[in-house]
């Protein structure tokens, strides 16, 4: 089996904890497939024994018993955990329900948490669809992709790095990898932190990837539906949106032409005959250059409806994405930006579209960005249901080389009161009121792995992945939390010193790499087509919109009502403190407003100043990473630490090469020196 590491889910460390440990299963609804793969998971990963029931097995009584029905709870995901007369008892609507406080309960041994006697909780999760966006190709490419090579696509030894390019020629029969072993884990890991649901393939559907809901690939698909389902993960695939020509002939795309209509009912019929749990489609329509409805004169509803009629009858979602924007932009007018986009196109159709589609919103108004604010259309729908997505992948948060532990923006993001307000419900938890239909919100999350032997590229971005479905299941638990789990449960053998170094980086992580990157939310200062590294003005006369406007007076985008307007966006309690520059938040400040390099932040220093302090200090942060990653030689097992140690050095390298650019750029523009002299480049 291709998996050389576990994650934070090592059977290695798991069996010894576990070696007396006797299972009983009690179901009353019988077996199922869930309840099979708990069974399996048992016998996988502890080094205990499965009774044959709930009593005395062979003289011994079962020490944890997993009881499945009849015990009330109101979520069919959710799970209590009691202890009493020395025996744990899981209990659950759901076998699926066992599984996951299965995991839970593993996840307490390693972190020496106990259920005392007479104890207990329960566990319900605060979002019922908790999804993973693959952005892979069926050539094994990766769009955006740093852990390598796709795990559902390509040919073993081909392309295993997994670069992305466009649309490699493909020209095999089955465009599938096959590696079962490795998606089995694979499913393990996601379903042992909650996730439930998960797209195979990219958004961007290119080439023969548009074929892949029709026959022969439906085969295959079914084959890794079932798998997944084995875990409680419904598949689902990307479509295109002009699928009806470019796979059904047809001469038109248009929602509301009746052959067009037909031929997605009868696309879908199919599809759920073969596979009866299929998810539904993830579509990115009229967005940078994918066909949608906007080609036909239709909304982006009668888009979206078109779909939801079609997989209705089976139960199935269409998660619509709301990534719609001009990326024509003039950067001569500074009244258009990409980031009012998603507003101005979906806020008119709130309330129109069907109960099974979620509109699936990019956390922020421009598009993963290390410094936004939550998107507006978070805030304003109220008859929506709302998938919330994150890129758990670091396309711009530094490629899974630099540490960069994202949850900490997201949560941070996520945990503003929908109304703006002081006292309002957290964004976090607010989807559920507004949804037309309660089970159909929660967060997606672009997916961060491949074929690489840490799956993620560099070792710690599994912490991303990992806080990603801890924060779908638990909308209460803070970053800081998440990483000090994350960190025992990855380097269990380390002891709680070097796990509380590692803790340490991760938490200081998101800021650091904002602090040598982009100054108060100003962004898109990265290299033009990989977005990696500085390239300052790479974006600053583009269609794009990303842009500076950096002079020789000043810095910042002007996004309230004299430029864009994205502050009108907001409920008034966000526009009144976005809209005006001395009470904007400093980290906000040039993401809304154009200020003189002079301009004084809350903290007392100038913007300039803070430019050039931040990127010193950002630099100063990742030598300490590297100090404090060095001082676990020998406590860390080789691979691991080479891998952490290899990237650290490629991070310092990028670090330095940020703050000399950046700082070298602002102050040849403002000409304002240092007022500590470091050493600026001229
Ligand atoms: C899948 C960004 C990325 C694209 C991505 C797009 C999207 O623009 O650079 O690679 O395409 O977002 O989310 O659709």
């Amino acid at each position: 089996m291709n998996v050389q590491d576990h994650m934070w889910l090592d059977p290695a460390v798991l069996r010894p904890l576990t070696r007396t440990d006797v299972y009983a299963l009690d179901l009353r609804g019988g077996e199922d497939r869930r309840s099979i793969r708990l069974r399996g998971e048992i016998l996988e990963l502890t080094g205990g024994r499965l009774a044959s029931g709930v009593g005395d097995d062979g003289g011994v009584r079962p020490n944890v018993v997993l009881a499945a029905g009849g015990c009330g709870l109101a979520d069919d995901d959710a799970f209590r955990m009691s202890r009493a007369d020395g025996v744990l008892r899981i209990e659950g609507n759901t076998s699926l329900a066992l599984l996951y406080g299965f995991y839970a309960y593993l996840r307490d041994l390693v972190l020496g948490r106990v259920v005392r006697e007479g104890d207990g909780r329960t566990e319900s999760p605060s979002h019922p669809m908790r999804m993973i966006d693959h952005w892979d190709q069926i050539d094994g490419t990766v769009e955006r992709g740093y852990g390598g090579a796709s795990i559902f696509f390509g040919i073993p030894g081909e392309n295993d790095n997994g670069s992305y390019e466009h649309e490699r020629p493909w020209n095999h029969a089955d465009p599938f990898r096959n590696d079962l072993g490795r998606l089995t884990w694979y499913a393990r890991l996601l379903a042992s932190v909650g996730v439930n649901g998960i797209v195979l393939n990219n958004v961007n559907v290119r080439g023969g990837a548009r074929r892949l809901i029709v026959e022969p690939y439906l085969d295959k698909v079914a084959e890794l539906a079932d798998l997944f389902d084995g875990f409680g993960i419904a598949v689902y695939l990307s479509v295109h949106f002009a699928a009806p020509i470019s796979v059904g002939g047809l001469s038109s795309a248009d929602p509301c032409d009746p052959d067009v209509r037909a031929w997605w009912m009868h696309t879908a019929k199919a599809i759920y005959e073969r596979i009866p749990q299929f998810g539904g489609f993830l579509v990115k329509a009229d967005s940078e250059g994918e066909p949608g409805p906007h080609e036909y004169g239709r909304t982006q509803a009668d888009g979206a409806n078109m779909l939801a009629e079609a997989l209705r009858p089976y139960g199935g979602r269409v998660v619509w994405r709301a990534f719609v924007y001009d990326c024509h932009l003039d950067w001569r007018d500074r009244t258009r930006d990409r980031a009012v986009g998603a507003y101005e196109t979906f806020q008119p159709l709130d309330g129109a579209f069907a109960d099974n589609v979620c509109l699936q919103i990019k956390f922020g108004p421009v598009d993963f960005q290390t410094c936004e604010p939550a998107n507006p259309l978070l805030h304003s729908l109220r008859a929506t249901n709302i998938v919330v997505e994150f890129q758990i992948a670091a396309e711009y948060l530094g490629h899974q080389i630099d540490v960069n532990f994202a949850p900490a923006q997201w949560i941070d993001v996520m945990g503003q009161p929908v109304d703006g307000g002081s006292d309002g419900v957290p964004l976090s938890r607010s989807l559920r009121a507004r949804a037309l239909d309660p089970a159909n919100v929660g967060y997606a999350g672009v997916a961060n792995v491949g074929m690489g032997a840490h799956w993620t590229g560099g070792v710690f971005a599994q912490a991303s992945l990992y806080g990603f479905g801890r924060m779908c299941w638990d909308a209460g638990l803070s970053a800081e939390h998440i990483a000090d789990e994350w960190a025992a449960l990855t380097f269990p053998g380390a002891g709680r010193n070097a796990q509380g170094k590692i803790a340490a980086i991760l938490k200081s992580s998101n800021r650091t790499y904002r602090d040598y990157t982009a100054p108060l939310g100003v962004g898109w200062m990265f290299a033009r087509e990989d977005h990696y590294g500085p390239s300052v003005c790479a974006f600053e006369y583009d269609r794009w919109g990303g842009v500076n406007r950096a002079d020789r007076d000043g810095v910042g985008v002007d996004r309230t009502s004299t430029g864009s307007g994205l502050t009108e966006q907001y409920p008034s309690a966000l526009r009144d403190l976005y809209a005006d520059p001395a009470r904007c938040p400093d980290e906000l400040l040039l993401f809304f407003h154009w200020v003189p390099y002079g301009h004084v932040l809350h903290g007392g220093k100038t913007v300039v100043q803070h430019i050039y302090d931040t990127h010193f200090a950002g630099v100063e942060r990742v030598r300490e990473y590297v100090a404090a990653w060095d001082g676990l030689r020998g406590v860390i097992d080789g691979p691991r630490f080479e891998n952490v140690a290899e990237r650290l050095r490629m991070q310092l390298d990028n670090a330095v090469a940020w703050r000399d650019q950046i700082n070298t750029f602002f102050h040849r523009m403002s000409g304002v020196p240092d007022e500590r002299g470091r050493e600026i480049y001229p």
